[in-house]
């Protein structure tokens, strides 16, 4: 090739990278990582990411100026001369992209061993998930329990998941990195969580008609902070810590509207005293009516509509969507939600 198609060649190519290079980076395509392991993920998908690029950059702008350069002249039928092989060429395209990926592979080997590196005292905290719901637990304060996942900065964190009925997926995009949960099986997660804020928890796996709503928030919080969380209302009891803030044991009464929300019941059902909205399932301030049609009184159809929600479907409903909460909700919750439901109910009649 002449020098001056050289220059041009090299010439093209910059102009193609700069403006691949602009294009790819302007997007914010990464929310701000909030855990350590998500900063060293985010290493890793931009060194292989610029790697594309640049690779891209140089076999697009060869092929773009081929194309134009050495486009056929309208008058020449004549054939191109015979070339065969070109070893050097061939040896540059084998031995750099062996290089690249081999950096690839080591980076990335590099990455999931600090990631996984949990430290000699993690906290342990115990996630739990069932359609349409998570809960934490928190083992070395006495088995706290929240439905928020609160956790504090700059601490080795380890998870330990169960799902207690379908597959359910861990998701935090801020940490980046995601964990399966099957029935059976009891994965882990290592995070260290260095920004203190409020992410949201989204289950990845469609796991049901109320996956789009199996939500709650994550909450890094300062050491202090946490600690004082952690430690108030410490000793176990039951419904102790299920409110939003875990700060202590919900009054009596007010257990039910807790388990409505945290069960998930306000995404497919409306309901006033709850501030629920939701349209998949009957309007449960008419449960009264219901009751009726159904020739049940009203505390016994409650019940069996909790524990064994296809023994009587309601017309216009579908069948098999509501979750058989008589698996998963003990004797007690089952109450208490049935109490609360009544009283809702109750306090709406004349
Ligand atoms: C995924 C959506 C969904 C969730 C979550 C859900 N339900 Fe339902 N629910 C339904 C559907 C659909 C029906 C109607 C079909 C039937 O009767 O089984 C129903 C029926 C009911 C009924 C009977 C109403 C009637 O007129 O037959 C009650 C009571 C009830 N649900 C309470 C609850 C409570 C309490 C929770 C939370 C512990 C809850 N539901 C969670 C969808 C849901
Ligand atoms: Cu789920």
């Amino acid at each position: 090739m002449r020098r001056g198609s050289i220059v041009q060649l090299v010439l093209f190519g910059l102009i193609a990278a700069a403006a691949g290079t602009t294009l790819a980076l302007a997007p914010a395509w990464l929310p701000e990582p909030a855990t350590r392991e998500a900063g060293r993920i985010h290493f890793v998908f931009w060194f292989v990411t610029a790697i594309c690029v640049f690779i891209f950059a140089i076999v697009a702008a060869v092929l773009a100026y081929a194309v134009v350069k050495f486009r056929r002249q309208p008058d020449d039928d004549t054939d191109g001369p015979p070339i065969h092989g070109h070893t050097g060429l061939e040896i540059a395209w084998t031995a750099v992209p062996t290089v690249l990926v081999t950096a690839i592979g080591i980076v990335s080997a590099i990455v999931l061993a600090k990631d996984d590196a949990a430290g000699a005292n993690p906290l342990r905290v115990d996630v739990t998930a069932q359609q349409f719901a998570w809960s934490f637990g928190y083992p070395s304060y006495g088995n706290k329990r929240s439905d928020i996942l609160r956790l504090p900065v700059n601490r080795s964190v380890v998870l330990h998941m169960t799902s207690k009925d379908v597959a359910h997926s861990f998701w935090v995009p801020e940490f980046s990195q995601k964990q399966d949960l099957l029935p059976g099986i009891h994965p882990t997660l290592h995070i260290t969580p260095d920004r203190v804020g409020t992410y949201t928890v989204v289950c990845t796996e469609l796991c049901g008609l109320g996956h789009a709503l199996m939500r709650t928030q994550a909450i890094v919080m300062p050491q202090k902070a946490f600690a004082s969380w952690a430690k108030s209302g410490r000793g176990g009891g039951a419904g102790q810590g299920t409110q939003g803030g875990g700060n202590a044991a919900p009054p009596t009464g007010q257990e039910g509207l807790v388990l409505f929300r945290q069960q998930g019941c306000n995404g497919c059902h409306t309901l006033e005293a709850a501030g629920a909205n939701g349209t998949t399932g009957p309007d449960l301030d008419r449960l009264a009516t219901y009751a009726q049609t159904a020739g049940k009184p009203l505390n016994g159809f409650i019940h069996q509509s909790i524990v064994a929600p296809n023994a009587y479907v309601e017309k216009g409903y579908p069948k098999g969507v509501m979750p058989d909460f008589g698996k998963t909700l003990t004797t007690a919750q089952v109450g208490a939600l049935a109490d609360f439901l009544a009283a809702s109910v109750n306090k709406k009649q004349p």
